[in-house]
Formats: C-alpha cells, structure tokens, sequence
C-alpha cells in the first residue's frame, strides 16, 4: 500500500492505482470526462486536473499513478480555475444544442459546463439585446417565453410595474417600461421577477468571477459572511436535506472554498438590535414625526426612495447588518491581515438577496478605507460554487464560524424572516426598560404573514406603550403606507421586508419552479431560534465585548461612523 495525503486528509491505497481511485476511497469528487476505468484512462479531457506538492504543472488525476508520502490538493482556486478554463475550451468544439439534444438531461458536459458557469448560446437572436450589465438584475430577451408571469407579478404582488407586455401577435414580448433603462424604471431589486421566471431570461449579475480573481490572488485575505436567511436554503442548490444543511456545515462549505476569514451576518444583526434599539428608545421620548422605518432591507429602501421619498427621513439610520459587518471587517482585521503578509481585504457576503448587490456599491454606506463589502453573492451562486469546487457538502463536518465576528443569538437567526427584526428588538428593548428578560409570547411577531397586508400590535413595557407595525413584499407595504397617510392607522416603529416572507423568500434564493418556500425555511429559521441557547441579541458575548473593546456604547462616535447613515444623501 502507498500512504499519500489528499486535501489535508492521509489516506492509503494499492500501488498501481491512480489518484482518482485513492480520491474516491476518500469521498472526495474530481469530475471526468474521459475516464472510463480500466479502459480508457488517457488523462485527454484535463477536467480531473489536481496538483502535487512539489510539481510545477498540474496533472490529469485519472491517469497519476500514486506515489508515496505525495500529497494532492483537488480543491484549491486555481485547480477549479484550470478545470473551468478546460471545460471552456471543450465547449469551443463541441456544438451545443442543449434543449433538443437527446442527452439534455444525461450529458456530462452540460452539467459540468453548468456546474462551471460556461457556455455559450447557440441561438441567433442577440444575446440580451441591449441592457445594462451593471445592473444587479439582467434580462436575456432571447430568453424570454413571453409568459408574462414578470410582469404579473411585479406589478399585482409588489406594486413597482416595473415590467410591460410590449408588441403583439408573433411579435409581443415583454420590455422596461416606458422603454426606459431599467436603472430609471422605479426597480426595487427584490429579485421576485427573477424567482418567478420559468426560464433564464431574468437573472441575477452574476460576480463570481470577481470572487475568484480574489481567492486567486495571494496579496488578498478575503473574508466571507452570510446572512441569517441563506442557512434555511442553501442546501437546496446541492441537494442536501433541511436536516443535513447546518449552520455548522455551511460555514465548512465556505471553508472549502478557500475563504481565509468564516464570519456570520447574524453577529451583525445583534449589533443592528443594540444600535437600532437604541435610536428608538431615543426616538420613542422625542417628537419626531411617527413612525420609524426599519432600513435593513435594501429593497425596501430603494422602493422608499424611488416610490415614497417623503418618508424616508423616517428610517432608521442604522446601516443593515451586511454593511455593518462590511464596516467592522474593513475597520478592524487591517493589521491582522497585513500580520499574515496580505495588502488588501476583499469582502463577500453570501445574501438570499439581489438587492445587496446595489446596497454595497452605495457610496454613502462606505467607511473611511473605502466601500465595506466588495462583492455579493446570491445563494444561487455560492451554491454554484460549490459545485464548481466539486464539494461534498454531505459529508462536510460541522464547524464554528470564525471568531470574533461569528457567534450569534436565536434574535439574529429570526432577522431572515418577515417580523424577526421587529421580535428581535422587542426582545432587547423590553429587557432593557424592564431590568428582566422579555416573555418571548409577548414579543412574537410571526402573526405577520405575506397572506395578510400587515400585522399589528400594542406592547406596553416600564409605563411606555409602543405600537408596532410589520409588512413584508411591496404592495403589502404600500397598503401599509397608504393607511399611514390617512390617518386609518398610527404606528411608532415598523418593520418592512421587500420580499413576501421576508429574506426566506428572497430574490436571490434557490429557485424551485412554482414552490413558495418561505413559509418552509421560516421553520428553519425559528427552530435554530428555540434551540439557541442565547435568544437575545444583548446578551451575545462578543458583542458585549465589542462595545467594551472598540465602540464603548449604542450611539457612540465610532458607532456613528462605522454603523450609522444619514438615509436622506
Ligand atoms: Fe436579510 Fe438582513 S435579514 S436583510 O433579509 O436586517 O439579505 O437573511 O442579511 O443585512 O442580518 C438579506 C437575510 C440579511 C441584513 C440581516 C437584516
Ligand atoms: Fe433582500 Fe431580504 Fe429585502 Fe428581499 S426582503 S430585498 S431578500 S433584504
């Protein structure tokens, strides 16, 4: 037997056999092509490349013999970038007719060229027509089945009407409206259009390759976090089980990609509770106009901008917690990434959301050194990820995400799903004015459903009454407002998510034709929440610690800079 080490992991195997085989016997994936055991083992597709410590030029793991004290990576960036580039090169000669080929559903090409993100399209029309590439939400006309559910959608669920049926007959088709750019035609970026789409002719940008230039690049530590709603979705991209999709394995399938910092949005979201708890008590004794706005949805705030400007000087100030960890990452790991002999930190958020990719190119959400959070991935695309790094999430072990920046409470967990923010900071707030831990009956919001406009309720804590609002998807929203307005209804704090559901339902979560799955990943999300040991953002140590160490209290100076907005610029 020859003793050899694959990705870290010492293994043994018979001598003649190949690293493939040695690969196998560990559960560890390498895609073929060409192999064909004992048969045809000429290493000519190069998809299998590995590399060999010590060697300069990868080499073909079907047909590398195995050799004592050897040690093999299958799973480094570069190894997936050669294997990409290769797949790419086969698809060059290889004419694709994927929707009429005979093999569409069993041809191993198609699914590695997916798995990959490569490929190109064999119909005539123009590619997209004309669009603007920038923007987070890309239409492929050539794709579109004039199906019109965007259109329904956009315009009966979220009230943006974003999209029109345009022409008639052989001719009719969907565009912008008013044939506008679509960055001037009132989108929220709630991504809903792209999640109702039976096709891909309404997609997310995508900026993995922006990540991948990153991971590549040693002069880069690059940091990830990921939000409170992805840990109930993204096993459905890579065919796991809600049981086996743990927090613990997703931070272990971030590892595997090759991130050098593992921290959690969930940390950022008890931070969020402390600031923007502290703004409303303050905002609570004060004669501001009623009521507050949460702000943490970027989608939502974008429709305030775009469709009601006049409340937004009612949002809170309080950046969302993606920007707030994008702002302590940027503020506080500068030595120790240059300890580690690294120039820059590149900043990835794994989001269930499309609107994320606009949040963090706005230019009054950056911090002192720059824009916080570099690049956002949809669940989509981390999933895709994975499986382009050919990673058995399956047989994952299950670990910690990385500290300071990763310990969370159940408070945070439930942000992913309409209501959680407002229960989360009624938790806080009532402890707070009370001096004992809130009953957690008292302070459940999970009344607030998409099926119903918006929920409501009256909590009294230490002589001060506070009535609370929840609303999630847009046109429930704009009801909300309209109600506002005319004085039918009066609220002191309300919580909007663009999305039904919330970030469950998220424009850049997993896409599964015809299944609302909000209300099943809402389950996910506050049975993390019941078992948690620590339910109450205050109560999260490391945040305790942060306020000791660097941002003294709520409210502070440095809070101001790094956590705070003026939303009104
Ligand atoms: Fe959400 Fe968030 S809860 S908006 O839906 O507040 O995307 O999950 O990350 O930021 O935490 C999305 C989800 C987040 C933020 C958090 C909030
Ligand atoms: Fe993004 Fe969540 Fe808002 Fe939807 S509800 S736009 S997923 S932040």
């Amino acid at each position: 037997m020859v003793k050899l080490s694959i990705d870290g992991r010492e293994t043994s195997a018979s001598e003649g056999s190949t690293i493939l085989d040695a690969a196998a016997g560990l559960g560890i994936k390498i895609p073929t092509l060409c192999a064909l055991k004992d048969l045809n083992i000429i290493g000519s597709c190069r998809v299998c490349l590995v590399q060999v410590e010590g060697e300069e030029a990868p080499c073909a793991a079907c047909n590398t013999p195995v050799r004592e004290g050897m040690e093999v990576r299958t799973d480094t960036p570069q190894v997936v970038a050669m294997r990409r580039a290769n797949v790419e090169a086969l698809l060059d000669s290889h004419r694709s007719e994927c929707t009429s080929c005979a093999r569409v559903d069993t041809c191993a090409l198609r699914k590695l060229a997916a798995d990959f993100a490569v490929g190109e399209s064999t119909c005539d029309m123009p590619a997209k027509g004309a669009w603007n590439e920038d923007f987070p939400l890309i239409r492929d006309s050539s794709k579109c089945i004039k199906c019109m559910r965007c259109v329904a959608f956009c315009k009966k669920v979220q009230h943006c009407a974003v999209w029109e049926p345009s022409g008639s007959g052989t001719g009719a088709s969907v565009a912008v409206k008013d044939g506008l750019d679509i960055s001037e035609a009132g989108c929220a970026l709630c991504g809903q259009c792209i999640t109702h789409c039976p096709t891909g002719a309404l997609t997310a940008r995508s900026d993995i390759d922006k990540v991948l230039d990153a991971l590549l690049d040693p002069e880069v530590m690059t940091v990830v976090q990921v939000a409170p709603a992805v840990r109930a979705a993204w096993g459905e991209g890579v065919k796991l089980s809600r049981e086996q999709a743990t927090p613990g394995r997703m931070a272990s399938a971030l590892r595997a990609l090759g991130f050098d910092r593992v921290f959690d949005t969930d940390f950022a979201a008890d931070l969020t509770i402390m600031e923007e708890g502290s703004e409303f008590l303050e905002f609570v004794k004060s004669d501001k106009p009623r009521p507050m706005f949460t702000s943490c949805c970027p989608g939502w705030v974008r429709f305030a901008k775009l469709h009601h400007p006049e409340i937004v000087p009612q949002l809170s100030s309080a950046k969302s917690p993606h920007q707030m960890m994008g702002a302590l990452v940027k503020n506080t790991l500068r030595e120790a990434a240059e300890a580690g002999g690294k120039k820059r930190i590149f900043c990835v958020s794994v989001m269930p959301c499309v609107a994320k990719k606009y949040e963090c190119d706005v230019p009054e959400l950056s911090t002192e050194g720059g824009r916080d959070v570099d690049a956002v991935l949809t669940v989509r695309e981390f999933d895709r990820m994975l499986r382009m790094f050919s990673v058995d999430c399956a047989a994952l072990e299950e670990t910690d995400f990385d500290s300071p920046l990763g310990l969370s409470t159940g408070a945070a967990t439930i942000f992913g799903r309409t209501g959680g923010v407002m229960e989360a900071a009624l938790r806080t707030a009532v402890s707070i004015l009370e001096g004992a831990p809130a009953s957690f009956e008292a302070c459940d919001c999970t009344a607030a459903t998409p099926e119903h406009p918006w929920m409501e309720k009256e909590l009294s804590a230490a002589g001060l009454t506070v009535r609370i609002a929840v609303a999630s998807g847009l046109g429930n929203t704009e009801k909300l407002l309209n109600a506002l307005e005319s004085g039918e209804v009066a609220y002191d704090f309300v919580e909007i998510m663009a999305c039904p559901g919330g970030c469950v339902g998220g424009g850049g979560q997993p896409i599964r034709f015809n299944r609302e799955l909000a209300k099943e990943r809402t389950a996910v999300l506050d049975k993390l929440d019941a078992e948690d040991s620590l339910r109450m953002s205050h109560d999260n140590p490391d945040i305790q610690k942060l306020y000791k160490t660097c941002l003294e209290k709520p409210l502070s100076h440095v809070a101001h800079e790094w956590l705070h907005t003026n939303q009104e610029e």
